[in-house]
């Protein structure tokens, strides 16, 4: 069993690859819950429906969020009636948002909603929340304090973030079958996902941070920092935010209490020595990931990391 954690559309590509190259009954995936917000009364899991979007081969690839090919009709009758558009909810992709929030006022767990979308989308994979209680990444940025999709969609990361926190993670426990799938893994693969603001939640929900460094498995990350900029959106921004250096060592750094294998641009091969001081073995490898090929390519290079 893989296990891998993740947030939306940089780790997306990823599991996409490793879905491609194992059968995906063999990959489990924690996702962040930290982006979720409540809109027009629905209950929106972003980085839960980007990965079960791509595995179901939903996704709409260029944008790498939302399903392909879907309207906004339902959107543009509710900007009518004098509701906030900012946040683009498809029609398709509504179904889904009012499907989980039903459930969810049936007293459902999001663990259980997530099993039910993922058994009605034909996912082989087990996607699981990070935890099944709330948790709320919010932003401080000057005299304002935002939620994570204020600040990434509505202000488009612009904003001088001076500090970020998880509401409510201090009380929050593991989602079911998070903390055994870290014991029992035989690999895992921590994305190339927003330090800050998509494995940091994950790592702060109590007891996830100490199986990582208890399991037997291979740790295995991938960098979304080449250079001092991520490869996409704003994680090296929200790096130095928190006190990490905005570069590929600065999240090694982070991460080094509990990752045995740390994947890093060639451009970053100079790196390579100061991560390894920090005892994770350092790989560098073509880790963008614009074609399928890639992803494939990848998602191999890190399979053979976590065998070997
Ligand atoms: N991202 C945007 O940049 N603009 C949007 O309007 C937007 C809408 C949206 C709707 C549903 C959904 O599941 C994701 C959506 N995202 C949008 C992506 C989301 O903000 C981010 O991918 C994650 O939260 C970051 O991982």
């Amino acid at each position: 069993m893989i296990v891998v954690l993740t947030g939306g559309t940089g780790g997306a590509k990823l599991i996409e690859g490793l879905a491609a190259e194992i059968d995906p009954a063999e990959l489990t995936i924690i996702c962040n819950t930290g982006d979720d917000c409540v809109l027009h009364g629905l209950h929106i899991s972003p980085d839960i429906d980007t990965i079960t979007y791509t595995l179901a081969g939903l996704i709409d690839d260029a944008k790498g969020w939302g399903i392909k090919g879907d309207t906004f009709t339902t959107l543009e009758q509710l900007g009518r009636l004098g509701a906030d558009t900012w946040f683009k909810l498809g029609d398709k992709d509504l179904a889904t948002h009012i499907r989980r929030t039903g459930l969810l006022s049936e007293r459902v767990r999001l663990s259980q909603v997530t099993g039910h979308i993922c058994r009605a989308l034909g996912i082989k994979a087990a996607v699981l929340p990070m935890s099944d209680d709330r948790v709320e990444t919010r932003l401080r940025a000057g005299d304002k304090e935002l939620t994570f999709q204020e600040y990434f969609v509505k202000e488009r990361w612009q904003p001088m973030v001076r500090k970020v926190y998880y509401a409510g993670v201090v009380k929050s426990k593991p989602a079911p079958g998070v903390l055994n799938a870290l014991g029992s893994a035989s690999g895992i693969v921590v994305c190339p996902s927003n330090p800050v603001t998509s494995i940091g939640p994950i790592l702060a929900v109590p007891g996830i941070r100490d199986a990582l460094k208890e399991t037997r498995a291979t740790v295995v990350g991938v960098s979304p920092i080449i250079g001092a900029s991520a490869i996409s959106g704003p994680a090296h921004k929200l790096m130095s935010a928190s006190g990490w250096e905005a570069s590929a060592l600065g999240v090694a750094r982070a991460y080094a209490d509990y990752l045995d294998v740390f994947v890093i641009a060639h451009e970053d091969q100079s790196l390579k020595a100061g991560i390894e001081e920090l005892n994770i073995r350092a790989v560098t490898a073509d880790i963008r990931m614009n074609s399928p090929a890639d992803k494939q390519r990848l998602a191999r290079e890190l399979l053979a990391l976590i065998r070997k």
